[in-house]
């Protein structure tokens, strides 16, 4: 048996990620298992979407940016418009604040349903018990069908994309494999409403051509305003008594992955959702460094790039380049590595809730999660872990959902849906706000009224970055190091520890 790990690309994620490392055996023979060390986490493509920026006008911005990604593109947007207000001088009206809200909260429901039941579930559902289904629900009897007939025919990859899979240990209850099973073909009809929910201001999504510097084009009349609130009611219902119930479900079933995938400690969030208009979000901004709340300071980024493809040397992002280096010496990704004051941060649902509930001036978050510690009986030291994160991730859409109808509430119908700007000839600005998978920042400078510079630091660029200029190993990197695995040849564990990030690395090198 080899005792390296090689998983190129790993599935389930959006964009291609290589895992590459060496394991070792715990204690004197194997019997013990093995013990994960040297990993590698390779970002395997280039895009280079910040050289094409160059040179453009700057209203483009925000429509090339959404197409760094499909999943996240509203966030895209968002970082764009922030950026284009600060160089522009102003900030959204009332209307086109609630307005940004609301498309990107739809946008975030999306993708939290889209990563637990469509990426994620499947480590931990055995999609092979449909075999043994003897109820009558349609849409399982179909899947049932489908396997069989599929494995009956020896097709080259039979089930995919469900199987082939690491083998390992799934849940063993027939009765819940069928009921996950049958939330995951639900889910994607909840994820056509939350799209649906986005396009109702943000004219379409993914990629919405509504979002302009000052609010959005599209003007909430009584409408638009009951067709999003009957979707938002159906996926609250959904988000409250299937995604969280199952959740649970599944953390308790496998209680061990609170243990395992801790990561840096290390946490960084850049505040998301504008609720006034003197800058207050929802989720406020701050870093977790060492276990001490500390507020953010934005001077304290830089991007190292010693293992990453590139010949630029490590910069702030406000003076960033992006020079590809293909065949550089002792680089082994197209993902830079920033750093926040030199520490390895961890960024994400996570990132936000924790950095909240140590946030001295913001009491919600953490009376929240200390109702649901106190309920399910874990404490906020199991919190950084594998389950951990997927468990910040169905809070979080719980409490977005929720303030996403007051947010609704408080539109002006038929008022003016953004503020008016002229565009300067030559400005900076920078964008940051929270994108489902973490804090996302662009640096935008305008000269002659063109893009001079445009620089994105993007959430999976903090999370799967490889060794920064001082051989720290990426927050990823450091959450696999270390951990036990039972077959270094069925490294389900390392699947469940990346996944549990969400890692996207077409975000992650744009
Ligand atoms: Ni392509 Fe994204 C999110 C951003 S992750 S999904 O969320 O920004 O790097």
């Amino acid at each position: 048996m080899t005792n390296s790990i090689s998983i190129s690309p790993l599935t389930r994620i959006e964009g291609h990620l290589a895992v590459h490392a060496e394991t070792e055996p715990v204690g004197d023979d194997a019997g013990g298992g093995f013990r994960v060390k040297d990993v590698r986490c390779e970002g395997e493509m280039f895009r280079g979407i910040e050289t094409i920026l160059q040179g453009r006008d700057p209203l483009d911005a925000q429509q090339i940016t959404q197409r760094i990604c499909g999943v996240c593109p509203v966030s895209h947007g968002i970082a764009s418009v922030r950026a284009q207000e600060m160089a522009y001088g102003i900030t959204p009206n009332h209307n086109g604040r609630l307005l940004q809200n609301l498309i990107l909260a739809a946008n975030y429901l999306q993708s939290h349903v889209l990563h637990f039941y469509h990426l994620a579930a499947l480590d931990f559902v055995d999609v092979t018990a449909v075999l043994k289904y003897t109820g009558g629900d349609k849409q399982l009897l179909a899947l049932k069908t489908w396997v069989e007939s599929s494995l009956a025919r020896g097709d080259v990859f039979p089930a995919a994309p469900f199987l082939p899979r690491y083998e390992g240990d799934y849940l063993g209850d027939v009765d819940v494999n069928m009921s996950l099973l049958s939330h995951y073909v639900q889910a994607l009809e909840i994820r056509k409403i939350c799209h649906e929910m986005g396009a109702v201001f943000g004219a379409r999504l993914p990629h919405t051509t509504a979002l302009v510097p000052g609010g959005c084009t599209q003007v909430p009349t009584i409408e638009r305003v009951l067709s999003y609130a009957s979707r938002l009611k159906k996926v609250t219902a959904f988000v409250r008594d299937v995604y969280l119930p199952d959740l649970l479900q599944v953390a308790g079933a496998f209680p061990e992955h609170f243990e395992i995938g801790r990561g840096s400690g290390n946490f960084l969030c850049y505040g998301v959702f504008e609720v006034n208009s003197s800058g207050k979000k929802f989720l406020e901004p701050g870093a977790l460094i060492d276990g001490t709340w500390k507020a953010l300071d934005v001077g304290e980024i830089v991007e190292h790039v010693d293992h990453s493809r590139f010949s630029q040397t490590s910069l702030h992002p406000r003076k960033g380049r992006t020079e590809p280096d293909p065949h550089k010496q002792n680089a082994y990704s197209w993902i830079k590595a920033p750093r926040y004051g030199g520490h390895v941060v961890e960024v994400g649902p996570l990132a936000r809730v924790l950095t909240n509930y140590h946030n001295p001036a913001n009491s919600w978050v953490k009376k929240e999660v200390d109702g649901v510690l106190k309920a399910t009986g874990l404490s906020a030291d199991k919190l950084p872990s594998v389950l951990g994160r997927h468990l910040a991730r169905g809070l979080e859409s719980m409490w977005l959902a929720r303030q996403t109808f007051k947010w609704l509430d408080e539109l002006e119908v038929d008022g003016p849906p953004a503020q008016s700007f002229d565009i300067p000839s030559t400005g900076t600005g920078v964008g940051l706000t929270e994108a489902p998978r973490g804090a996302l920042g662009h640096w935008l400078s305008i000269e002659d009224y063109r893009i001079g510079r445009y620089q994105c630091i993007v959430p999976t660029t903090w999370n799967c970055s490889p060794r920064d200029d001082r051989g720290q190993l990426g927050a990823v990197e450091q959450a696999i190091e270390g951990t036990p695995v039972k077959d270094p040849s069925q490294p389900i564990e390392v699947g469940r520890i990346v996944r549990s990030f969400d890692p996207c690395i077409a975000c992650a090198v744009h």
